[in-house]
């Protein structure tokens, strides 16, 4: 049988996503196997394939090896301060509803100082993307214990593991209000960027976990070997289940035969944020009053049952 012979093989000058990087700014900060880079791939791929113009969007970091991320990244991009990215793309998302803006985050600079920025935004179902970036701990700071640390997991801070009970991040975005929550990790990349892209067209506040390997700062102290052997646990231990219970989604490190649930958790529709500036106030009163009647209506239609 004769065996067709390949297409001829095409050069081309640049990458389709080259001109989303910042390539001046590379050689890039982040250690072999950390997963950092692979949600920035995710995220202007889902940039690329928007439809959404360019100059449309917006990202906006913290502080962190996370928030590294709106530096490398060439859209409008904001490397704000520790814990302030959601009121930083608040103010941008609020006076320019036009854009479509994107916080990139860690799980310290989102849930831990800017935790409380976190649950207002989602409350007030501000019209942002969050992509929050956990993996377990303060990467960039050698390695401290955060409000994600699971329980009995090393950390500079805590060398006989930790004892504290650590945020379930999707459970608590959806009991104040976001109208989108997804959790993934870097080896679901394909899931990721399609949920990036969802996010994107969607009016509301859209709350994505991704967790990520930190070999240097998680890994080594718990000894879990390379970001591979993270990529690989995953793969084991990752059950997708859009109608999983979120209070029953709690990561467990300490066994690695526990199921890691991941999905599409929560997808509803209800009015964002806008400030009524200006309008006379009873006109005010009555849109604000619409908006909490609409919001009910909306928990009610994704009650689970259990
Ligand atoms: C006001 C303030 N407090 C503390 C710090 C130190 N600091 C910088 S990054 C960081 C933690 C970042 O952790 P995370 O957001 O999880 O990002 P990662 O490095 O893990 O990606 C801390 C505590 C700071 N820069 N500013
Ligand atoms: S310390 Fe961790 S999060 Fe930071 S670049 Fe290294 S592997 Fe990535
Ligand atoms: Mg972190």
């Amino acid at each position: 049988m004769s065996v067709p012979a390949p297409a001829a093989t095409q050069f081309v000058e640049e990458h389709p996503i080259d001109t989303l990087l910042r390539a001046d700014r590379f050689p890039h900060i982040l250690c072999p196997a950390c997963g950092i880079g692979s949600v920035i791939h995710c995220y202007v791929q889902a940039i690329s394939e928007s439809g959404i113009d360019k100059a449309q969007h917006v990202c906006v970091s913290g502080i962190g090896c996370s928030g590294r991320a709106a530096g490398y990244i060439n859209v409008d991009s904001y490397h704000t301060t520790h814990g302030r990215a959601v009121p930083f793309a608040l103010g941008i998302a609020v006076y320019r509803p036009e854009l479509c803006v994107t916080v990139i985050s860690g799980d310290g600079d989102l849930s831990s100082i800017g935790g409380n920025h976190l649950i207002h935004a989602a409350r007030r179902n501000v019209n942002l993307n969050i992509i929050c970036i956990n993996n377990f701990n303060y990467g960039m700071t050698g390695g401290q214990a955060g409000p994600t640390t699971p329980v009995s997991a090393k950390s500079s801070t805590t060398p006989f593991g930790s004892w504290e009970r650590p945020f379930n991040l999707p459970h608590l975005a959806h009991a104040v209000g976001a109208s989108l929550v997804s959790r993934w990790t870097v080896l679901h990349a394909r899931q990721l960027k399609q949920t990036i892209l969802k996010a994107m067209h969607k009016q509301g506040f859209a709350f994505i976990e991704v967790l990520s390997p930190c070999p240097t700062g998680f890994g080594r102290p718990n000894d879990r070997g390379d970001g591979i052997e993270d990529m690989r646990r995953y793969r084991q231990r990752c059950v997708i289940d859009d109608e999983a219970y979120l209070p029953d989604i709690d990561i467990d490190i300490t066994d690695d035969t526990s199921p890691i649930v991941v999905g599409n958790f929560v997808d509803i529709d209800r009015p964002p944020f806008q400030p009524v500036l200006g309008a006379p106030r009873r006109e005010v009163a009555k849109v604000l009053a619409e908006n909490a009647n609409q919001r009910t209506r909306s928990r009610e239609s994704v009650g689970h049952e259990h």
